[in-house]
């Protein structure tokens, strides 16, 4: 530590024990910059670029620290300065680089590609608001910037700088780079390109901004508001923004590693995460005619090098973009597409196969599947969804293209570092071989027996939800008892999550309370998830939820039993703390809605028991935990197809046929409910239940109570409960996203 000692030293003009938390955490970020660039970078002759519109990769001092194998020794030098490592951490700013699953999984599988080795970088975009930072004020949600680039900060500005046509000008990019360790390995970079006059200051009253003023907005927010058709221009503006500059990097790059272009995927593979960055196909095209190479072959090359990920059947992330929007934005590459689609309909003139269909809309996913050689869903039902319904007509003309690769999470962040006991703990019994090879934690199934382990799993449980229970109170000024079991649901907030049938399940409890049945030991549900700002029924849950918490707050006789918090603007530090600490992990999609899934394999890693739906990679976990350590309920995604085939679901027939659930569902609309929260937002949600329900809310609701109540009397059987622990830590090792990104290497990518 004798490095940063001198560099605390030349900085500050001080030593480190007088120096403030910034002071620190600058100094701190400084070394560590200079130890990932010192430890050099994977390079390769055929380089993996995975193209995201997001990475959400969360805070990344304490992350990389592990990574470079000097976490304890840094915080041991700050413990004896009078510091710590935690408080240090909380000075650095959080980046919202994304949403939700796919960009935290993007940000873990780049950990995995720089731990396994693999010469590859992300690219993405430079957001400087991020997603927006979620508020409550009435029980709703409000949103306001979330800015996290300060003057030190991870970024390192490059002098890599492309021009970017659009209709009528162009735009200057300016690369930077993130370092990302890999774990005992050589780091890789994340690219994230800027414009260079992006401009904050135009962002008013919460997250509002003049959304035509492409030249200082197109970096300013992920996921910009796209209910009206300029916001939806601005996407198009993004991500070709995105394309652009990574297909001009990649070129550069493999004409200097010697390439002749005809060769390129010798040189490069890329990996179209979600359709945001499908445009990377005609640009290629088009900047390897400028080169000189004709469309045909051009075609060809691409063909060889672009793969496709697809992560949700939800028609609405499926992008189809009016030809007309790329005409006003990017006039270049409507003659490639229209020639790439005339290819296509030659061979295959089947309306459901077409990139430009009859209405000019420009299907981004069928350009992805007739022009990249893999296409692959990301857990084993999704991908058999894709191949059987969702995508069946591609799948019958390119069959050898479609394969599965089930997510992962890096355990370095999910397990390492955000529960450091149990990661000791795991160690001290199998050694520390999992830490590479997660399989080994199989190790642990021997102590299934083994009281003493049965008894320090609870041990470490209790603690972490001691250490939750603090977080709890910072964020939400509601303090909970942490020896009531923890239930948590947190996740994007969308109808087809179903967070409203946990809050279905809410009122039930809440109504037997009142009748005066207790619960066996209280209970507390926590929720965390952010609304699209433009999603109003997404919203109207969120102030139900609100409105419950208070409701059940201001009562004396169901407060003693029962809780709900929901977390304020849930990110991925948030996570770090809710995980270790969950007893049951919520995870209620409606069958065949959920792509797959990776919160649930961060809870079991983590020791929690998994209610829920065979959808995603629940049905995988099921599989690997067998049915006593797993809680399953509602019906099947085959059953769910085929209620959306006929159409003949009706969720007010099944209120209407059903006293209980017509009591649950009046109490939305209830006085006691109206007197605390919105009519307007309450009913506007009890009307959509009622009328839509379009992810069969109240189909599932008698299994799930039913199921759910079973779960809270197991628990009480503490040894059996601490078994079904153990066995789902000791399964999670296939969760390991080290092992997705070998099956991708493997597979699709080929790189040595
Ligand atoms: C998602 C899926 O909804 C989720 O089930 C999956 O785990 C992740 C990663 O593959 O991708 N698709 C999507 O658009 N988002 C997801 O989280 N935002």
């Amino acid at each position: 530590m004798e490095a940063l000692k001198t560099m605390i030293q030349d900085m500050f003009g001080k030593d480190c024990s007088t120096c403030t938390n910034q002071e620190v955490y600058e100094a701190l970020l400084t070394y560590t910059k200079k130890q990932l660039a010192a430890k050099g970078y994977h390079e390769g002759k055929k380089k993996i670029y995975y193209i995201s519109a997001e990475f959400l990769i969360g805070k990344l001092l304490s992350n990389n620290l592990i990574n470079l194998g000097i976490y304890d020794e840094v915080a041991e030098f700050l413990k004896e300065n009078g510091k710590s490592l935690a408080e240090i951490e909380s000075v650095e700013p959080e980046p919202s680089l994304g949403n939700g699953g796919l960009g935290r999984l993007a940000a873990c599988f780049l950990d995995s590609i720089a731990t396994l080795g693999l010469p590859g970088e992300g690219i993405g975009l430079n957001y400087h608001l991020g997603l927006f930072k979620q508020v409550f004020e009435d029980n709703l949600q409000h949103e306001v910037p979330n800015p996290w680039i300060t003057p030190e900060s991870w970024l390192t500005a490059t002098d890599v700088t492309y021009m970017v046509p659009f209709r009528g000008f162009s735009l200057k990019s300016t690369m930077y780079n993130i370092d990302v360790a890999g774990y005992e390995n050589k780091a890789i970079h994340l690219r994230l390109f800027d414009i260079d006059l992006a401009d904050e200051s135009m962002v008013h009253d919460g997250i509002a901004f003049n959304k035509k003023d492409i030249l200082h907005n197109l970096t300013l927010f992920l996921y910009p508001d796209d209910s009206d058709e300029d916001g939806r221009k601005l996407r198009v503006y993004q991500q070709y923004f995105m394309v652009s500059n990574a297909a001009q990097l990649i070129l550069d790059e493999a004409v200097s590693k010697g390439s002749n272009l005809h060769d390129l995927a010798d040189y490069a593979v890329v990996q179209i995460n979600d359709t945001h960055p499908s445009m990377i196909i005609p640009e290629f095209i088009r900047l390897l005619g400028e080169k000189g190479i004709g469309f045909d072959e051009a075609a060809d090359i691409v063909s060889h090098v672009c793969a496709y990920t697809n992560h949700t059947i939800l028609a609405e992330a499926l992008e189809k973009w009016p030809i007309h929007y790329l005409e006003d934005i990017v006039p270049q590459l409507v003659p490639i597409i229209r020639k790439l689609d005339e290819k296509v309909k030659a061979k295959y003139p089947a309306e459901n196969l077409a990139i430009i269909d009859s209405n000019n809309l420009v299907h981004m996913a069928h350009m992805d599947i007739h022009y990249g050689f893999s296409i692959n869903g990301v857990a084993a039902l999704h991908t058999e969804i894709l191949k059987n319904s969702e995508l069946h007509q591609f799948y019958e003309i390119y069959p050898e293209k479609f394969n599965n690769k089930t997510n992962g999470i890096t355990f370095r962040r999910w397990l390492m570092y955000c529960n450091q006991p149990l990661a000791k703990y795991i160690s001290s019994l199998i050694g520390d071989g999992y830490k590479k090879n997660a399989d080994e934690l199989k190790k642990l199934l021997a102590f299934k027996d083994d009281q003493k382990v049965l008894d320090q799993l609870l041990a470490i449980k209790a603690d972490a939800k001691k250490i939750c229970k603090d977080f709890v109170l910072e964020n939400t000024g509601v303090e909970i008892d942490e020896n009531s079991v923890f239930d948590i649901q947190i996740k994007r907030l969308h109808e087809y999550k179903r967070q409203q049938l946990n809050a279905l399940y809410i009122i039930y409890k809440y109504l037997e309370i009142k009748g005066g049945k207790k619960p066996e030991r209280p209970i507390t549900f926590i929720f965390g998830a952010k609304a699209a700002p433009a999603y109003y029924i997404a919203k109207d849950i969120i102030h139900l939820l609100l409105t419950l918490e208070t409701l059940i707050q201001n009562d004396p006789d169901v407060a003693p039993y029962m809780k709900l918090v929901m977390v304020e603007n849930y990110n991925v530090s948030a996570a770090e703390k809710l995980i270790p600490a969950c007893d049951i992990s919520e995870q209620i999609s409606l069958a065949s809605k959920e792509a797959s899934g990776t919160g649930n394999m961060k809870f079991m890693l983590n020791g929690a028991v998994t209610l829920g739906t065979m959808d995603g990679a629940n049905v995988e976990i099921s599989e690997l935990v067998g049915e006593d350590n797993i809680y399953i309920f509602g019906e099947s995604s085959d059953e769910i197809i085929k209620h959306y085939e006929k159409a003949d679901y009706n969720s007010r027939a099944i209120y209407e046929g059903d006293a209980d659930i017509k009591k649950y569902v009046d109490f939305i609309v209830s006085e006691p409910m109206l007197k605390i929260g919105k009519e307007e937002h309450l009913r506007n949600f009890y009307n959509e239940l009622l009328n839509k329900d379009w992810f069969m809310t109240l189909l599932d609701l008698k299994d799930y109570i039913k199921v759910k109540d079973q779960v809270f009397a197991d628990y009480e059987d503490r040894n059996a409960w601490a078994k079904k622990m153990l066995v789902n830590i000791g399964e999670a090792g296939f969760f390991s996203s080290d092992r997705t990104i070998e099956q991708y290497n493997k597979d699709i990518w080929h790189l040595n």
